[in-house]
């Protein structure tokens, strides 16, 4: 049945405005003042904001790390996006080799043609852990190793709907690659409609400081951040605009967690380079402080939380527009992973940053905040006045989508857009933590924090799937997007 959704004020990444909005099958088919229409639901949405359904560039579910496992899947994350009114979620698919590993492929996956790295056998491995989807996904795909043969693949990519490749500065030996490696992807990349992602620290730094730190027994979380410098950020956020220059192509830094990145971002887009930025709701909030509490743990992730001036840099970032995008990296370890917690009437247990009690380096790295991400930005984003509420569109929905190629599809409210809505209710009160929030973890960043505006209703392509506490969405009703070329913001 159609859905009228009336006298609501929808709020896009350029305007807000009262109006109706008409949701059939799938998709937005009208929008306007007064809409009348046969055997519809009609839901009254006076006083409310209709927004569209997040979309979260940056997300890592069931991804193994450390001898585990991030906690949430492919389904419990997608839930918790959604009861946060997130309905598209972008998730980074490790590069594989099809050898035998803990991952074994499943007999529904082929071997690929050798035992390299091979990306047909990581996406499908992807792929089928995604089965379980609750909403909306596509993938990035990590290019963490590069030689010709791969050079030759990466446009295979494309058909599989993959336009993006994240590369990485630090993680000598597992994940890095040398700068011309990076640079020749740079090319490929532009010569075939792609974009590349960086992880900017500076590896060869924290290698020689995580060794010190070791050497002298500094075994404490707040060691984690000690070891990877801000300026290593810096300067990788730098020279990646500059090798984006080079090879005249575009690049988009993730999890921008430094003011000085900002600045840097700033300077680079000042002189036309075509580089972007996203940030996430931890740097914006929490620092090198949070790390030294007894729980420190909680707040290990990588790139790791700094200070007060760069939370307060990266805010200006947003309402100056320096900055494109909000992601999440969600990437969720239990704090104590020893104890189970019941998730949909069963205990799970996961190991988690429990692994690193004795060496902060064995600490998972990672954070929940899929689900965190609206609620938090709206109240200590919106409602504080450090962004608009276009703004908040803009970075959390609309230029996600319109870079990673699914716009007007996602992150529009337009006729023929995907009808993907969050109808918000900007004034309900929530004290936020873990048993708010619906992470599969045991604990959450924001435990205690009062909230003003929340999602009330959730809805993906047109099927109502969060109303209110009530869960109506299933295992299997997300869909995996092919991505095409996105734009450069
Ligand atoms: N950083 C993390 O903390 N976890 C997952 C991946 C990443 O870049
Ligand atoms: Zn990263
Ligand atoms: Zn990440």
């Amino acid at each position: 049945m159609a859905t009228l959704i009336k006298n609501g004020t929808l709020i896009t990444a350029s305007e807000t405005f009262q109006s109706d909005i008409l949701i059939e099958g799938e998709t937005i088919s009208r929008i306007g003042a007064d809409l009348k229409a046969d055997s519809v639901q009609v839901i009254d949405a006076g006083g409310k904001l209709i927004l569209p359904g997040g979309v979260d560039p940056h997300t890592h579910f069931d991804l193994p790390m450390f001898n585990t496992v991030s906690s949430d899947d492919h389904y419990t994350g997608h839930k918790a996006a959604a009861f946060g009114g997130t309905t598209t979620v972008m998730d980074f698919v490790p590069l594989e080799s099809p050898l035998p590993s803990p991952l074994r492929p499943s007999p529904k996956i082929g071997r690929g043609d050798g035992g390299e790295e091979n990306f047909k056998y990581s996406v499908d491995l992807w792929l089928q852990k995604a089965e379980k989807a609750a909403i909306d996904y596509s993938f990035h795909m990590n290019l963490t190793k590069f030689n010709d043969k791969i050079a030759k693949e990466i446009p295979s990519l494309r058909e599989m709907g993959i336009t993006t490749l994240k590369v990485f500065t630090a993680y000598n030996g597992r994940l890095r690659l040398d700068d011309g490696s990076i640079f020749k992807a740079l090319r490929i990349a532009k010569e075939n409609g792609m974009l590349v992602m960086v992880h900017c620290e500076n590896g060869d730094v924290i290698d020689v400081l995580v060794a010190d730190a070791l050497a002298s027994g500094h075994l404490t979380p707040e060691w984690h951040a000690l070891t990877r410098p801000a300026w290593g950020a810096v300067e990788a956020t730098l020279h990646m605009a500059a090798m984006a220059e080079q090879a005249d192509a575009s690049v988009y830094i993730v999890h921008m967690n430094a003011g000085g990145e900002v600045d840097m971002l700033k300077y680079a887009r000042e002189r036309g380079v075509k580089v972007m930025g996203e940030t996430c709701p931890q740097y914006l909030f929490f620092t090198i402080d949070d790390l030294r509490k007894p729980d420190g743990a909680k707040w290990i992730c990588s790139p790791p939380m700094r200070s007060k001036e760069d939370n307060a840099r990266i805010w200006e970032g947003l309402l100056q527009g320096i900055l494109q995008t909000i992601g999440t990296d969600h990437c969720p370890f239990y704090f104590d992973g020893t104890r189970p917690i019941v998730y949909e009437g069963r205990e799970v247990a996961i190991p988690g940053k429990e692994l690193g009690k004795d060496d902060f380096t064995k600490i998972p790295n990672g954070l929940p905040g899929v689900g965190d991400r609206l609620p938090i930005m709206w109240t200590h984003g919106v409602r504080a006045g450090r962004i608009t509420a276009n703004q908040f569109v803009a970075y959390n929905s609309t230029n996600p989508a319109k870079i990673f190629g699914l716009y007007p599809r996602k992150g529009a409210l337009l006729p023929g857009s995907d009808a993907d809505i969050a109808i918000w209710d900007p004034e309900k009160r929530v004290k936020y933590g873990v048993a708010h929030a619906h992470h599969r973890t045991d604990y959450n960043l924001y435990e205690g924090w009062e909230l003003v505006g929340y999602p009330e209703k959730v809805f993906l392509r047109g099927t109502l799937i969060v109303d209110g506490e009530k869960w109506l969405g299933k295992s299997g009703g997300g869909k995996f997007l092919k991505r095409g070329e996105g734009q450069i913001l």
